[in-house]
């Protein structure tokens, strides 16, 4: 079985970084292995959550799993809190990468045009150098206008524009970028990704469900990491993480008294597991 790491923060309510990556991952057949970044009571949309700090945690962890010779098949970062967090992540790609190894950075900090609580620009620019180093990244077009320093395009784009967007980011390094939350018709959502080295786009649209939910991103990045790992191709991995993230929505608006804060993706696993055998 392969063991892949998650690097991210714990929000113990929330259904966000690793209270997702970590089941998602885990049910698709993948020794998940995980580095807790911070201890949350809740993710930070709620008022006055609580925030413990583990940044010093995280060398010495890493340091004993390199004194007992564990290696990882490949490593997802997300929701990192600081430019010392991002050195460390960067440190630990480093220290553990072996030919194979995938590197798969999702620069969660932000959407529908604005940063999250807490970052700011030179933050962005900062994430923005840890995908340099990654092979593929998974930002969405909120994330990627920050870590380039640009204007966010708003819901006013073309296909033309998501495929030039998609080459600057590719210029920070990565050889692999996917742009989340594109929507290149009415109705129509998903994501479209660059490969710079076969200079190759792919794209995979689904039905557009107009709410707008926390912890998508999230939900999509767990399952297109967890796909590649299963060895599903670029294209497939893409559709088989915007169908599971559509059906995660589609469970989630199923139940009138569902919750504000994530969407139900474990109702959806038996659909995540169907597209994995796909
Ligand atoms: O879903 C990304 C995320 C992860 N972790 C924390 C967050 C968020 C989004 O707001 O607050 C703590």
């Amino acid at each position: 079985m392969k063991r892949v790491l998650s690097i991210q923060d714990i929000s113990c309510v929330g259904k966000c970084s690793l209270t997702v990556a970590l089941p998602i991952i885990s049910a698709a057949g993948l020794e998940t292995a995980i580095l807790p970044t911070a201890v949350l009571s809740t993710h930070t949309a709620f008022k006055g959550f609580t925030f413990r700090d583990l940044t010093d945690d995280i060398k010495p962890i890493a340091d004993h799993w390199k004194e007992q010779k564990i290696a990882f098949d490949g490593i997802y970062t997300g929701y990192l809190g600081s430019f010392r967090q991002i050195e460390l992540v960067e440190n630990i790609f480093t220290e553990f990468h072996h030919p194979g190894m995938l590197r798969f950075v999702d620069p969660a900090m932000g959407d529908n045009g604005k940063l999250y609580p807490g970052f700011d620009a030179p933050f962005a620019r900062r994430m923005g150098q840890l995908c340099g180093k990654a092979d593929i990244i998974v930002p969405n077009l909120t994330e990627a206008a920050f870590m380039l320093d640009e204007e966010f395009m708003g819901a006013d784009y073309t296909v033309d524009d998501v495929k030039a967007l998609l080459k600057r980011l590719c210029g920070l390094g990565t050889p692999v970028a996917a742009l989340t939350g594109v929507c290149p018709a009415p109705g129509r959502c998903g994501v479209m990704a660059y490969d710079s080295r076969r200079g190759e786009y792919c794209e995979y649209y689904s039905e557009l469900i107009p709410t707008s939910f926390h912890g998508t991103g999230d939900v999509f990045a767990s399952a297109c990491f967890a796909a590649m790992m299963r060895g599903q191709e670029l294209s497939k991995a893409l559709r088989t993480a915007v169908e599971f993230t559509v059906e995660s929505i589609r469970q989630t608006i199923a139940y009138p008294d569902h919750n504000w804060y994530g969407v139900d993706f474990e109702t959806a696993t038996p659909k995540l597991l169907e597209l994995l055998a796909e």
